[in-house]
């Protein structure tokens, strides 16, 4: 075989191997590496093209031409596979990208307020409406003002009765205490008036946190409470019973009887135990109510003159009206909650029927 039917030859067989290769490329990188292996400066073609300098001088264009061809196709096989594998990538890309805009959306549940900081606010609102400011007090408390102003002194069997927390902090003699109640803040608010040069009349709602140590099914070491008080000239047992009768009704939206039944609080004189027309039977007599046809809802009675005067008020002037009430108990009444556990344990099933989304 001739010199240049040799060289042809071999163009031929580097065309029909390389296309073959281009073919199969299995992608633009793969593909961008035999561009280099034929193409290139080093490639394949230039070391069939060292050959052509050994041709005599007549033969070497037409080899050339022959070279030139070679390159175009495989140029343009190169190019075509190229396209051909970027708009495959990109089909690739666009698939695995795809959105399914039919899919039903994910939700994202928003927050609620705690059953019990529901019934706070539904309580404390009412009272707002009356007039009564808001107070708010710390929860760590000492001695005055959660018992000795509230006339309940060292050793008073009351005392006792409250199951406090105390502290012992190092150093100090004074003792620290979680509040057993939210009478102190009532104390602090009173305080503040006459402090300021203020008198009554004084119209006060407190709620919050309030600790003791005691636990079971009835009872949690810490609840909520909201507590009230009225004091100016002439305020008397009519006006507690007014403004009772009036929040109870709003509380439980209906109109529900109510009795004061006489008790004994240290802090109030007289003191009285309120019920309400059972809101279970409707005042007729169930289980719940033992048949009495009432429920029990909260304390209340006078401010004690010896409170008065531990803040600094002239008891001979002023009088006042006070009551207290537990929100967890009212809460479970207005909803037939069972169980007090329920409102601590976080159950969302719970958390969700109470109206927590
Ligand atoms: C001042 C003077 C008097 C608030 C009162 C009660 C009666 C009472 C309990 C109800 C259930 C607490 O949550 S509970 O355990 N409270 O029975 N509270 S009179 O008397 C006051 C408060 C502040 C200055």
């Amino acid at each position: 075989m001739s010199e240049i039917d040799s060289l042809k030859a071999q163009l031929q067989a580097l065309q029909e191997k390389a296309l073959a290769l281009f073919a199969d490329a299995a992608d633009l990188k793969a593909l961008q590496a035999l561009r280099v292996a034929y193409l290139g400066k080093k490639g394949e073609l230039t070391s069939v093209l060292k050959g052509v300098g050994k041709l005599p001088p007549q033969d070497r264009p037409v080899i050339g031409q022959f070279v030139n061809a070679t390159k175009n196709a495989l140029a343009e096989a190169l190019d075509k596979a190229e396209s051909l594998l970027a708009s495959k990538e990109k089909e690739a890309r666009i698939d695995a990208e795809r959105i399914d805009v039919t899919l039903s959306g994910r939700t994202s549940t928003p927050g609620a307020l705690h059953p019990v900081q529901q019934g706070l606010h539904e309580m404390t609102a009412i009272f707002s409406q009356m007039g009564f400011a808001l107070a708010e007090g710390p929860e760590i408390e000492d001695e005055f003002h959660n018992f000795d102003a509230l006339n309940i002194p060292a050793e008073h069997p009351a005392r006792a009765n409250h199951d406090t927390f105390f502290f012992d902090i190092e150093g100090t003699a004074d003792t620290k205490l979680l509040r057993t109640h939210t009478s102190p803040v009532q104390i602090r608010a009173m305080q503040a008036c006459v402090d300021a040069g203020g008198e009554p009349p004084l119209a006060v709602v407190a709620a919050g946190r309030v600790y003791r140590c005691d636990y079971d099914v009835t009872h949690s070491p810490m609840f909520h409470q909201v507590e009230v008080f009225k004091v100016d000239k002439d305020v008397s047992l009519a006006h507690l019973k007014g403004v009772l009768q009036h929040f109870l009704s709003a509380y439980f939206e209906k109109d529900v009887p109510i009795r004061l039944r006489p008790h004994y609080f240290p802090f109030t004189e007289p003191s009285a135990e309120v019920d309400i027309g059972c809101v279970f039977c409707n005042h007729k007599g169930c289980r719940i109510c033992k048949g009495s046809g009432w429920i029990e809802v909260l304390g209340s009675g006078m401010i004690h003159p010896n409170v008065l005067k531990a803040v600094g008020i002239d008891s001979s002037i002023y009088s006042g009206f006070a009551f207290g009430l537990g929100v967890e108990r009212l809460v479970m009444l207005k909803h037939g909650i069972p169980d007090l556990r329920l409102f601590f344990e976080n159950d969302v099933r719970f958390l969700r029927r109470m109206g927590a989304k």
